[in-house]
């Protein structure tokens, strides 16, 4: 008879949940292990024994005939998805031939090291995994801006940092505000501490122009406009100032510029003005100044949902003032619930090793831009494309110019999956990577403050291998003797952690083995700005020379969307059954559902679409085939679609950001895929 043991470890999906799970292994006499189920640890504080719609499943995609278990090398044209099997050492061989190949002809630039953002955990993660070899190789740099630079910015400028309250501390909160997140499908172990709040008497106000299952929850739900936040935050903070809701004493003590900003908000801004920027009423406006200046201490979740604009940074910038107009941010509740990961304190240049380069920092390229910097780059060409954990064909914007710049024929592409993708479809190279209950990872969250290990419960099936193994076979390949680049998962680990002198405090990787996980060494409860900001008055800056010298001026102030006219606004936000664009390949995820478009009633009546049409949704950058939901849940001039639906549910091969635009935010780099503007067209018009 085998035995049964239960290994703790943790989901490392791009979510801000993090959860903590539990695998049940059963083991044979001959130590051979098999997982029979996975799910939610009961133990851990913030994710209490629930995974999701998505992750509940694990288990059957792991062991899906579908699921990716050797190498594989192209035959077929680019596009075509149409491979041999290949073994290991023929794989490393032929990537290392072309590795040395490329650095040699063009310097280490020429390799992109492409690492997205399929896990974002620590050990196996976007930004930890290879660095060290790619750093050797003098690599360019990867520059993930695809989701939350933007934010990051803002935050920077107004708190000094993306960082961020506790989330679950808006079950203190006053008043609960939901800005541009979709929580119950984007950050579902937050919901039970809103519920809490709400509970104790919070109102529930949400900021987004569809109606989602979280808005539709709400005690008040407002519906901007896409890309117009920030004139929402001028005109409600102009209704707390009339309101005499503005906290002075506050205010002259932690803040710095307020009173000028004041002045300048007053002279340009009301709630009546907001109203007409952001298509809504003004008593609307008036009902969330009431609402925020009746119960305080005010607490703002927002993530990502309003940093997909032209205008991003400065919405982000704009929206986290309110609090500090409120004087909530040294309040338990009070402030802008945004991002923990920074207060993890992992030690990352002693787990990455800058100083590994050979020359300076390297060459940045932009991961939102791959296919534009494929194509246009010559300062040298890439030569070597290495994507791990990443899906750019169907995430990434633009996706016309993301083809032709993966279809170059002189570019050797690597791609390490679960499953064949629409991006494996360009790669000379397929290397099956394990998953996360196969594999040692450390992971941390941007929405709780929980460090976790996460051990691996069984073997990798096939021939498939952690990210870590992967580069250290292909290092020993390219002749790298240096034991920092040979380093075992366990070595990288303890690096990462560091000691009683660095890296985070009170963690060690003994001390992560007790429960699995453990939380930050930070104060309970967590008060971050209670007393400063790490601003560089130490102040709130409202202004701030910071973006002065940045160029987004001294003060915040409303920038629209790039797309404002024509068409419809189309917003593509997080699908309920997806992350991202995994899980895509599996049956059991087939709740996804075919594209769909949400079009008010209104709209449809205009473009000649009744519900069901099928029709083309596009402009001049490509176009998607969708079905017509028509509804109230989106407000005239916006249409809905989600992201991550890839081409097995595209008649055509391509989908929502065949119509997105590769154009960057204000400030901070970020992507803009939800400032798009398209019309709905008859399905016979071709696509471009
Ligand atoms: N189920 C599921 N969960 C996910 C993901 C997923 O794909 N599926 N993706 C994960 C990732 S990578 C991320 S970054 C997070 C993102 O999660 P969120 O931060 O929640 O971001 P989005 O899904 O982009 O959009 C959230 C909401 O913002 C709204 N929105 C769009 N434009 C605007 C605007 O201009 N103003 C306002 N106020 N709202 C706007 C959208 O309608 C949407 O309902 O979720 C993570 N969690
Ligand atoms: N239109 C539109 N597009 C968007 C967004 C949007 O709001 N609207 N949001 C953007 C955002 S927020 C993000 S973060 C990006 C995400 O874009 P990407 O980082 O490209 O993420 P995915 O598309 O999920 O692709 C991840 C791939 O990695 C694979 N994978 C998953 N886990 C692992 C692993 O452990 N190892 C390996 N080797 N592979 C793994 C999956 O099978 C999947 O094919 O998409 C962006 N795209
Ligand atoms: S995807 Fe998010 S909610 Fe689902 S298990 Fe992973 S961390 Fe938890
Ligand atoms: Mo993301």
């Amino acid at each position: 008879m085998g035995r049964r043991l239960e290994v703790v470890g943790a989901c490392a999906l791009d979510c801000p949940d993090a959860c903590s799970w539990v695998v049940t292994v059963e083991e044979d006499d001959a130590g051979g292990r098999r997982a029979v189920s996975l799910r939610g640890n009961p133990e851990h504080p913030f994710t209490r024994g629930g995974l999701c719609a998505k992750v509940n499943s694990y288990l059957e995609y792991a062991a899906s005939p579908r699921r990716l278990l050797h190498p594989l090398r192209r035959v077929g044209p680019k596009g075509s998805n149409d491979f041999e099997q290949i073994s290991w050492d023929d794989a490393l061989d032929l990537m290392a031939s072309r590795v040395r190949d490329a650095v040699e002809r063009h310097g280490g630039e020429s390799v992109w090291p492409y690492s997205a953002t399929g896990t974002i955990s620590v050990l196996q993660g976007c930004s930890g995994s290879g660095a060290r070899l790619f750093n050797t190789l003098g690599a360019s740099r990867h520059v993930g801006n695809i989701c939350s630079p933007a934010g990051h910015a803002g935050m920077g400028f107004t708190v000094g940092a993306a960082a961020s309250m506790d989330p679950a501390d808006l079950r203190h909160s006053g008043t609960i505000v939901l800005w541009g997140t979709n929580t119950l499908t984007s950050n579902l172990h937050l919901w039970p501490f809103v519920t809490q709040g709400r509970d104790a008497g919070a109102p529930l106000v949400v900021v987004d122009p569809v109606r989602t299952r979280t808005a539709a929850r709400a005690d008040l739900h407002l519906a901007p406009r896409p890309g117009t936040d920030g004139a929402l935050a001028l005109g409600v903070m102009a209704g707390l100032v009339a309101r005499g809701a503005a906290d002075e004493e506050y205010l002259a003590a932690h803040a710095l510029g307020w009173e000028e900003f004041r002045d300048t908000v007053l002279a340009r801004w009301s709630p009546q003005r907001a109203a007409e920027v952001c298509g809504l009423g003004a008593a609307e406006v008036d009902a969330f100044a009431d609402l925020v200046a009746a119960r305080r201490p005010l607490g703002i979740r927002t993530l990502m949902g309003v940093q997909r604009h032209g205008g991003a940074a400065a919405a982000v910038r704009l929206v986290s003032c309110l609090p500090a107009v409120t004087g909530d941010y040294g309040r338990l509740g009070g402030g802008t619930a945004y991002s923990t990961g920074r207060f993890y304190g992992f030690d990352d240049d002693a787990h990455q090793r800058p100083d590994l380069r050979p020359a300076g920092p390297g060459r940045g390229l932009v991961m939102s831009r791959l296919g534009r910097e494929l194509l246009t780059r010559s300062d040298p060409p890439v030569q070597v494309l290495v994507v791990w954990a990443g899906n750019p064909v169907v995430s990434n914007p633009d996706q016309r110019t993301t083809r032709a710049g993966l279809a170059r024929e002189d570019l050797f592409t690597v791609v390490v999956e679960h499953t064949l993708t629409d991006t494996t479809a360009y790669a000379d190279l397929v290397l099956p990577g394990a998953m996360q209950h196969e594999q040692l990872d450390l992971v941390d969250s941007y929405s709780h403050l929980y460090v976790q290990l996460a051990r691996p419960a069984v073997p990798p099936p096939g021939e498939c291998l952690p990210h870590t193994e992967i580069f250290r076979r292909l290092a020993a390949r390219l002749g790298i003797t240096d034991p920092a680049v040979l380093a075992s998962d366990e070595e990288l680990l303890r690096a990462a952690i560091g000691d009683e002198t660095r890296g985070i405090p009170g963690v060690t990787l003994e001390s992560l083995q007790e429960k699995g996980f453990q939380r930050i060494d930070v104060p309970e409860p967590f008060l971050p700005f209670a007393e400063t900001f790490p601003t560089p008055s130490g102040r709130f800056e409202f202004a701030s020379a910071t973006a002065e010298t940045a160029g987004a001026g001294r003060l915040p102030d409303y920038r629209p969307p790039h797309e404002a006219l024509g068409g419809l606004a189309l917003v593509s936000a997080a699908n309920h059954y997806l992350v991202n664009s995994t899980f895509t390949d599996s049956p059991k995820h087939a709740r996804a559902g075919d594209p769909v478009v949400l079009v008010h009633p209104k709209d449809a009546a205009e473009a000649g679409v009744a519900d069901g049409a099928t029709v083309r949704v596009g402009n001049d950058r490509g176009t998607f085939v969708a079905v017509v939901t028509v509804t109230d849940a989106v407000r005239p001039g916006v249409a809905a679609t989600t992201k991550g639906l890839s081409r097995d549910r595209f008649p055509d091969g391509s989908s929502v950001n065949a119509t997105t635009s590769d154009a960057l935010s204000d400030h901070g780099g970020g992507a803009t895929f939800h400032d798009n503007r398209v019309r709905l067209m008859p399905l016979e018009e071709p696509a471009r």
